[in-house]
């Protein structure tokens, strides 16, 4: 089974790549890392499926050579990856030396394969010892987190074809201090409001701090889902708009338009920080791109309280990953215009993909439905493209089968697959396809 595109039908130029973070892949007790919020939350049981946690992950601590080979032989151009505040500051205040010379041999390594950089300074592994400090509840992570920017863009910042500073606003504010789901696993709509506004205050002073070092290439990695009301009713439609706002126009809001949605401050005016209405010339900096990470539409209907934001998720017909989201590439299209509405910056979509059912046979592993979607979702992206939308690279989740938060190892992801007990690699069927397709 082949994939439909080929890079021939993209500009000059675009960049196909792949993407991991650092938590999912490294091993996080290697190489002197301090605790992360991360070991912490998959400490207390319920947290995460068995009780998993990232200390050795696919030990791409010790095997990143072989898993960049893996990146360049399948074709690609780009490597999303991700700098670990713990490994860098395993205490939040003091430096390992040890972290910082990771991240160097690693970006010189992707320079050697003929693989762009695209680095997120943050996905999720804050140190324990600032989750103990209040972490995103805390205004002056801001400055931690510009801290922790200029130590590590100090070292590697001359070699980096992107950066952003934080990947998913929404998923280290709302699922994490809202609903619970992730790292710290608070349900708390005050925590959650402030962790809303301080990462986007966190998100511009560590812009400040890159441009203060010259850096180009900065931007910003939002995560969108696509809210469709469950029925046709006017209170389905009501709360989709609310779903859709702290989801997909807050952040967006906040850092193109010094804003955040009306009809969301509405709600959420009481809880925000003192003084937030001045943070935005902070938050705004000027950028060079925006990245959108898109994998699924969610079905809103009442969840029948009298809380904000009333609303619930429910079970969609279409056919669905191993993750029981639902494909809907159409979803990336409309996200690619609503981005557009936005800014007129180009578009990297830094994230999309799918935990598949692999089946092995005679040591081939076989993931067609990956296979499909891809193919579905590149053509949602061509199509905008088509209709005049600036997008400038597709960006696959993830290389290798990893570490999947709260859902442990069992959801793979990879174009790669992984052996947890031998951590032997092998190429899946769609990672040979890629290569095809993307053939000079
Ligand atoms: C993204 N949700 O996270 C992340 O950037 C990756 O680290 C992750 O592996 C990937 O998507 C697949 O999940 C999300 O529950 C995790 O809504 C969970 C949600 C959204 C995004």
């Amino acid at each position: 089974m082949q994939l439909d595109f080929k890079r021939g039908d993209f500009p000059d130029g675009f960049l196909f790549g792949t993407a991991t973070s650092a938590y999912q892949i490294e091993g996080a007790s290697f190489g002197g890392a301090g605790l992360c919020q991360w070991d912490i939350f998959a400490q207390t049981p319920g947290n995460v499926v068995r009780g998993e946690n990232g200390a050795v992950a696919c030990d791409h601590y010790h095997r990143w050579e072989a898993d960049l080979d893996l990146v360049r032989d399948a074709g690609l151009d780009s490597y999303r990856f991700s700098t670990s505040w713990a490994r860098v500051m395993p205490d939040g205040k003091t430096v390992n030396p040890e972290g910082l010379d990771f991240y160097d041999r690693l970006v010189d390594g992707m320079l050697e394969r003929g693989i762009k950089p695209m680095a997120t300074l943050y996905h999720w592994e804050m140190p324990a010892a600032l989750q103990d400090l209040g972490g995103w509840r805390n205004r002056d992570v801001a400055d931690w987190f510009a801290d922790f920017t200029t130590h590590v863009m100090t070292r590697i910042g001359d070699r980096m074809h992107t950066v952003a500073p934080v990947n998913e606003p929404w998923c280290v504010a709302w699922l994490s201090h809202f609903m619970g789901h992730h790292a710290p696993g608070l349900r708390d709509i005050r925590a959650a409001t402030r962790a809303m506004h301080h990462v986007l205050l966190a998100h511009g002073k560590s812009t400040q701090a890159m441009r203060a070092l010259g850096m180009t290439g900065l931007g910003a990695v939002m995560n969108h889902e696509y809210a469709q009301p469950v029925d046709d009713t006017e209170e389905a439609a009501r709360l989709a708009r609310i779903y859709d706002g702290i989801y997909n126009r807050w952040f967006l809001g906040g850092v193109f338009r010094k804003e955040y949605p009306a009809d969301i401050i509405e709600h959420l005016g009481p809880h925000m920080p003192h003084g937030w209405q001045d943070d935005f010339d902070t938050i705004a900096q000027p950028l060079d791109w925006v990245g959108i990470n898109y994998y699924t539409r969610k079905l809103i209907g009442p969840d029948g309280s009298d809380l904000f934001p009333y609303l619930e998720e429910r079970e969609g017909p279409l056919e669905k990953t191993a993750m029981d989201w639902e494909i809907y590439p159409d979803g990336l299209h409309h996200f690619i215009h609503h981005t557009g509405q936005y800014t007129d910056l180009p578009i990297y979509i830094t994230e999309n993909g799918l935990a598949s059912y692999d089946r092995v046979e005679d040591g081939r592993v076989m993931d067609a439905q990956r296979i499909r979607y891809l193919n579905s979702h590149v053509a949602a992206v061509k199509r905008a493209m088509d209709e005049g939308a600036n997008v400038a690279g597709y960006t696959i989740w993830s290389l290798l089968d990893n570490y999947e938060w709260a859902l442990g190892y069992d959801k793979r992801f990879g174009l790669v697959h992984v052996d947890f007990d031998s951590l032997e690699r092998t190429p899946k069927q769609s990672w040979h396809a890629l290569k095809t397709a993307l053939a000079h």
